[in-house]
């Protein structure tokens, strides 16, 4: 199978956490979207994902899966062992629930954030996003604080139990875990009083997965790029 996605960016980090959990790196081929470049924009890219972004998981039937929190689940449930989505009726459902909190709240907010509120991915990039939308600096400012919101609501969550959805690590982890590599492009940090999600996230960071997944740095040309 192939992965389309750019090394150090949050949601290929998702996938990225997924395969080293479930040990299946080496059945990837990854190939790099150049985002920076606006290649996700053109009519080749859009023929494989119509909304534009990474990651895309292809098969070797050919089939096209986006969306990380489809991609993480055909991929946890390939060796038919999930570890990541839950097994029971309730785990499956609590998971379910935490990570469309974590998507909504989090990833989707801090990415729209970064896109509209600073410099987000330089001008080539930007030239493809709605010129309208560009200069809705007040909403972008709203995302952000929903944002910030998202991580009181989590660390409220996360005084009750060790992992988002309970016992457990699972996507909705790696999903919240995602948004913070994310927010520290767009300049926000984690409020200081956080301390249950900051004591999680340390937890988390130091998982094998997280530790040893394959492309974790943006590539350097790509940085020197966006000028970071
Ligand atoms: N809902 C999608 C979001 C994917 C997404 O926003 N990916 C970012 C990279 S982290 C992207 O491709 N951004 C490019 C853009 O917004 O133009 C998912 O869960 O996979």
């Amino acid at each position: 199978m192939k992965i389309y996605d750019t090394p150090g960016f949050p949601n290929p980090a998702r996938i990225r956490i997924v395969l080293a959990e479930k040990g299946l790196d080496a059945q990837v081929q990854f190939v790099k979207v150049d985002l920076v470049g606006a290649e996700h924009k053109q009519a080749a890219f859009l023929a494989k994902n119509p909304t534009g972004v990474v990651p895309v998981l292809e098969l070797d039937d050919g089939t096209l899966i986006t969306e990380s929190v489809a991609i993480s689940a055909y991929l946890d449930n390939l060796d038919g062992q999930p570890t990541l989505t839950g097994t029971t009726p309730r785990e499956k459902a609590l998971i379910a629930m935490m990570q469309k909190r974590a998507d909504d709240q989090l990833i989707d907010a801090i990415g729209s954030y970064f896109h509209f509120g600073t410099v987000g991915l330089g001008d080539q990039l930007q030239a493809h996003k709605s010129p309208e939308w560009a200069g809705r600096t007040e909403w972008a400012g709203r995302e952000r604080d929903k944002y910030v919101q998202g991580l009181k609501d989590f660390n409220e969550v996360l005084k009750t139990r060790p992992y988002l959805a309970g016992e457990q690590f699972s996507v909705a982890d790696i999903t919240a875990f995602a948004a913070m590599l994310h927010a520290v492009y767009a300049g926000v940090a984690i409020p200081v009083d956080c301390e249950a999600l900051l004591a999680w996230q340390a937890r988390v960071a130091a998982r094998p997965s997280v530790q040893n997944r394959s492309g974790q740095a943006i590539d350097a040309e790509d940085l020197r790029r966006l000028g970071l």
